[in-house]
């Protein structure tokens, strides 16, 4: 199949899961085009079968808000006639789906299919803007199929947005062969020299993520147990976690490390993943850590349980539960056998249920059924 991906490019879910998926597409001999306003970041060199169409927006004067979604909409319909696209795969509702409506639109319904992926935040925190409602609602059920990433989101977005369409669940999924925790990928003593417990949190620390709740659970496990936290990402929150960490004194303990590209050399490397979110449709990241063998202490909303299996897979508490966080980490990091148990178990979880090999098939299986329609 000839398959469009229209995907953010930065760091973040959403994006991650469309370029993994355009990759393993791509290795199975599809022919894949990345459409976005810079190459996505986890689109790591030359691939066979993947191109990149980058989106032009006009910074005329004249437009306060250059209209980025006219310019995906007209490569959507360049990118369609030039290489006869089966499919056009929007991730993120707004305005991704929006745009590959228009642009079927404009070539008079003799455009491709169109799928659309729902990731959460464009129905969760974006969709419940009023501005956006309507838009969000129209481009869902325009689209010929709609997948959500967790069995948390689609019934979500069927109640709020009053469906009348079905959204059929495709979990995300992993590279269960990068991301395997393979412990020379990193050295755990760069980040505790002295043979300290290692706490993980990734993330692009905006609020809904609860960054000074990692913050919190360390300075609570400190006082049992000498520890550090690794924080990957950047976002808003960062300046205040930093100053509650230097507040709660845990702030030698807390390493800032900023925005990577190659997580998956460092998961590994952690004794614990934390996931406090107080929204989370799936928690991708926390499937990366599993892969690598890392157990998960998160909260337990949205998704985040159809992907961690509480008291097997890692510990999930109530949103802002930091003493049972904390207790639950200090169980961990002081049993080695159940940390090891559970180490075993995460990243069988994500072999099981997660890994590429299992969920690419249910996308291309999805697209031929829409073609056949
Ligand atoms: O977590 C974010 O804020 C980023 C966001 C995105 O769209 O990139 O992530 C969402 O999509 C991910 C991939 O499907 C999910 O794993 C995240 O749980 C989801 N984030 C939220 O629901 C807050």
């Amino acid at each position: 199949m000839n398959i469009a991906i229209i995907c953010y490019p930065t760091h973040g879910g959403s994006g991650v899961v469309a370029t993994e998926l355009g990759v393993g597409l791509a290795q199975k001999g599809h022919q894949i085009h990345f459409i976005s306003y810079s190459s996505p970041f986890r689109l790591r060199g030359f691939q066979e079968n993947v191109f990149y169409h980058e989106v032009d927006v006009s910074a005329y004067p004249l437009f306060k808000y250059p209209p980025y979604d006219l310019s995906l909409a007209t490569k959507i319909i360049e990118v369609s006639k030039e290489y006869q696209l089966d499919v056009v795969h929007a991730h993120y509702a707004i305005p991704h789906a929006t745009s590959a409506y228009l642009a079927g639109q404009m070539m008079r319904g003799k455009g491709p299919k169109i799928v659309t992926t729902l990731h959460g935040t464009d129905i969760t925190l974006v969709g419940k803007d009023p501005t956006f409602y309507e838009a969000v609602k129209f481009s869902i059920e325009e689209s010929d199929g709609v997948t959500a990433v967790s069995n948390y989101l689609r019934d979500k977005s069927v109640k709020e947005f009053h469906l009348n369409n079905s959204i059929h669940t495709i979990y995300n999924f992993v590279d269960t062969h990068r991301f395997s925790g393979r412990v020379e990928r990193c050295s755990k003593d760069t980040f505790a020299p002295q043979g300290e417990k290692l706490l993980l949190h990734a993330s692009n620390f905006r609020s809904v993520k609860r960054l000074a709740d990692t913050i919190k659970i360390l300075a609570q496990v400190r006082e049992k147990i000498p520890t550090k936290l690794l924080l990957i990402g950047e976002g808003p929150e960062r300046q205040k976690a930093h100053e509650l960490a230097v507040n709660l004194g845990v702030h030698d303990h807390t390493i800032f490390l900023g925005t990577q590209d190659y997580i998956e050399n460092l998961l590994g490397c952690a004794d614990l993943f934390l996931l406090p979110s107080s929204e989370e449709s799936f928690g991708l990241a926390a499937l990366e850590a599993m892969s690598c063998q890392t157990p998960v202490i998160g909260s337990n909303i949205g998704g985040i349980p159809e992907v961690v299996a509480d008291g097997e897979t890692g510990f999930l508490h109530p949103v802002g539960a930091i003493d049972s966080m904390a207790t639950s980490v200090l169980t961990l990091l002081s049993d080695s056998v159940k940390l090891n148990q559970f180490a075993r178990a995460a990243r069988q979880r994500a072999r099981d249920l997660f890994s590429d090999e299992k969920i690419i098939p249910q996308y291309e299986q999805f697209y031929k059924d829409i073609l056949s329609k």
